[in-house]
């Protein structure tokens, strides 16, 4: 197992060194605080999943699972971040396709932390990925589509808002909450309701970004990018370290 984080962490390093030789056709400006805001996040990421992977084998078995699964989401968005960079420097677009391309893997990758953990401790339906799921789909096709101009983007931004708020249901009243609500185990409880927090709080930053880089005026791509960035590395990095930080609590306590 151990042998297999480092491969893991050897690949991603790998990946690393050789999409930022391909940089050197473009490089970052010192006023480009926005094309600076990808680079300080995709280290961040890259950071935080080598982090996740190497301390996956410290904590109990349960909970491995999760925290690997923290590891893959800052690790599929660090190398994502390398390629949005790379269009935004060179070109000054906002990667709206890559964007929305990590999303789609990334989202629902969260989406089956709130099933992982409430596994850890307890049997609970699949079901609660699969609702989870549907509503992180709906949110983010309807995001593409009105970001894109397919549809109409205030159209496209109220569909995803209704994604969103299902996925908020579920996890406050839902069948989600209903499992995390029965109580038992300290350490879930606290990482759930801190997982809850990050999808309240650290979600509304992204509608937030849609309303001032798309919908107000012009569309103005820096405000878009910059306020999407920060989110990134709230919603990723925080959500990682708050299942781990569970999964430390709940091994210390089992090893009493
Ligand atoms: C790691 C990436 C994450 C956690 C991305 C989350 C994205 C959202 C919560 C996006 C939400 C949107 C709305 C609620 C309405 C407008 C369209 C979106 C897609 C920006």
């Amino acid at each position: 197992m151990r042998k297999l984080s480092m491969i893991a962490l050897a690949a991603v390093a790998f990946l690393g060194i050789s999409s930022s030789a391909n940089a050197s056709t473009a490089l970052l400006q010192t006023n480009d605080f926005v094309g600076i805001s990808f680079w300080l996040v995709s280290m961040g990421m890259i950071a935080a999943t080598v982090f996740f992977f190497a301390e996956r084998n410290t904590v109990a078995a349960s909970w491995r699972t999760s925290v690997t699964v923290a590891g893959l989401v800052t690790g599929v968005a660090f190398v994502h971040y390398m390629y949005m960079r790379e269009v935004w420097v060179t070109t000054g677009d906002s990667p709206t396709v890559y964007r929305y391309i990590d999303w789609l893997i990334t989202v629902p990758l969260q989406m089956i932390e709130f099933y992982l953990i409430l596994a850890a401790v307890r049997k609970v339906p699949t079901s609660i990925f699969w609702k989870l799921l549907i509503g992180s789909i709906v949110m983010l096709v309807g995001g593409y589509m009105g970001e894109t101009g397919m549809i109409e983007p205030f159209v496209g931004w109220i569909i995803g808002m209704a994604g969103w708020i299902y996925i908020l249901f579920e996890i406050f009243s839902g069948e989600a909450g209903k499992a995390a609500g029965r109580g038992g185990n300290k350490a879930l409880s606290t990482a759930f309701s801190a997982m809850r927090i990050i999808v309240t709080i650290g979600w509304a930053i992204y509608p937030l970004g849609y309303i001032f880089g798309i919908l107000m005026g012009t569309a103005d791509p820096n405000m878009l990018n910059i306020i999407y960035n920060l989110a990134d590395f709230i919603n990723k990095i925080a959500f990682g370290l708050v299942i781990w930080a569970a999964a430390m609590s709940n091994t210390r306590l089992a090893s009493r």
